[in-house]
């Protein structure tokens, strides 16, 4: 198996930093380093050092070649080493590296990014407001939306509606308002005004209900809990159009026009969380115009720069900006790094290059589509019980049997076990639980498609066998 996995053509590179060898970074990493999301009693000294990134694969210290079959954490839309964004963020810190949007200021880059915004986003959409990263966008977000309320004369308005088992960052706010289970239970108190209702997972459903009927049915549950809270104590509902970080939740085309009607029903304020959906990932450049629902605002992150600079926002539409700013005179809300101008060069630049090398319908019409049929293959796998994918986002579940509802059991290592073969062969794919996620850079080839793609049916049959033991 190793040696098929090792068959591929291996780039050369220059090997990096040769200063330290690995286990000296490693032994140093594990004494001062504290990572995201990463327990270090299991990490110990053995953190996987990633030292360089062309095209779709990135390089550990030792050269090896890895595929990164999920664009960093999702952001990289436009691969790795794009010299033009590069180059773009030493220009622009060799001119101006650094100077705030406070106090009646603003710097070119940020004043050409919002106005190319204003072209790629749907028409009521004419503000957008820097920040620098998701989670900042969620927080900033939450406070807009309750700011228009009260500036429209309704301060009861404060709670906002989210779903289970969605992410929207790692802030207070944002594990209050995402839906995952571990976060809520480490460091609260949470923030107040928060609701979850469930999510539109018909893969983990009893499958009773045809995919539309049971779109409609978790969607009515928006309904139920404005009902239930009372309209006037409604500020907003907020949904990733696609969940990522969940396992990529792809709902069903009956559930978010159902959102959208109830919102519009109430009177309240929708939200999409672009941070993975934006900028391209299904086809499209929003996820909300993949799914042809109109919402207030829009949180968005990641592929804005394509990963090569911190930058996030919120999409803010007319009817919200208005508001606020005729009626409600200064907002007192702002980062020192909103607007930060080597950041805006870079999404310019990024936002230039999704344009011109049509890589967003190239998602939709062409390597999505051819992704998505190699991604469909799986499902011959005798442990892969569904395979899901909308432009180049995508999932699959292992499963014990095939075509029963039954799955491993809670402690199942079969995710892990998939995963961890999978990069040291070569390849990275995300394990959220038994579900396999994908989100491969858009600039990947049919070759690499279906490199990645024949990898992924090794690592199925080490995880069956290691399952099977
Ligand atoms: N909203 C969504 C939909 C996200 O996916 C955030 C907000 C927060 O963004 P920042 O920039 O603050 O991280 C995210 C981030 C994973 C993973 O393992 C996903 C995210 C971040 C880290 C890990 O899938 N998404």
């Amino acid at each position: 198996i190793n040696k098929i996995l090792h068959n591929y053509p291996r780039r050369s590179i220059m090997s990096f930093l040769e200063d330290r060898s690995k286990s000296d970074w490693q032994s140093l990493d594990s004494e001062h380093y504290l990572h995201p999301f990463t327990d270090h009693k299991d990490l110990g000294n053995k953190s996987r050092i990633i030292a360089k990134a062309d095209g779709v694969y990135v390089y550990d210290i030792e050269g090896n070649q890895i595929l990164d079959g999920m664009s960093g954490l999702w952001c990289v839309n436009i691969g790795y080493g794009r010299s033009e964004l590069s180059e773009a963020a030493a220009s622009q810190l060799n001119e101006l590296p650094y100077y705030n949007s406070f106090f009646q200021c603003a710097n070119p880059p940020s004043i050409e990014l919002a106005n190319k915004l204003d072209k790629i986003t749907q028409k009521q959409f004419n503000k957008v407001f820097y920040t620098g990263s998701g989670s900042e966008s969620i927080d900033t977000m939450i406070r807009i939306v309750r700011r228009y309320w009260e500036v429209m004369g309704h301060p009861n308005k404060k709670t906002i509606i989210a779903r289970k088992n969605a992410y929207h960052g790692s802030t207070i706010a944002g594990v209050s308002l995402g839906g995952m289970n571990a976060m809520h239970k480490q460091g609260g108190p949470l923030l107040p005004g928060i609701e979850h209702v469930d999510q539109p997972y018909w893969f983990e459903s009893d499958r009773s209900h045809s995919p539309d009927d049971f779109g409609k049915k978790v969607a009515s549950q928006l309904e139920e809990k404005i009902l239930e809270i009372g309209v006037d104590n409604i500020a907003a509902f907020v949904g990733e159009p696609i969940q990522g970080a969940g396992g990529v939740i792809i709902p069903p085309d009956s559930y978010w026009p159902e959102i959208q009607r109830i919102c519009n029903h109430y009177g309240i304020l929708m939200v999409t969380d672009e941070v993975i959906c934006g900028f391209g990932r299904l086809g499209e450049w929003f996820g909300a115009d993949h799914f042809q629902v109109k919402p207030d605002l829009m949180t968005f992150a990641k592929g804005v720069t394509s990963g090569y600079l911190p930058l996030g926002g919120v999409m803010v539409s007319e009817k919200v900006s208005s508001a606020i700013i005729d009626k409600g005179g200064e907002f007192a809300h702002g980062f020192t790094y909103s607007g930060h101008p080597a950041s805006c060069a870079v999404a310019i630049e990024n936002i230039r290059i999704l344009d011109e090398e049509n890589l967003v319908s190239r998602t939709k019409n062409e390597i999505g589509p051819y992704l998505q049929n190699k991604w469909k293959s799986l499902e011959d796998h005798p442990i892969v019980g569904e395979t899901r994918m909308v432009g180049l986002m995508g999932a699959m579940e292992l499963v014990p049997q095939k075509n029963s509802p039954q799955r491993f059991d809670d402690k199942s290592t079969a995710g892990m076990t998939f995963r961890n073969f999978a990069v040291n062969n070569g390849l990275v794919m995300r394990a959220v639980g038994d579900t396999i996620v994908t989100s491969p850079p858009l600039v990947i080839s049919e070759e690499e498609v279906d490199e990645l793609v024949e990898k992924a049916w090794i690592c199925l049959d080490h995880t069956q066998s290691e399952m099977t033991k």
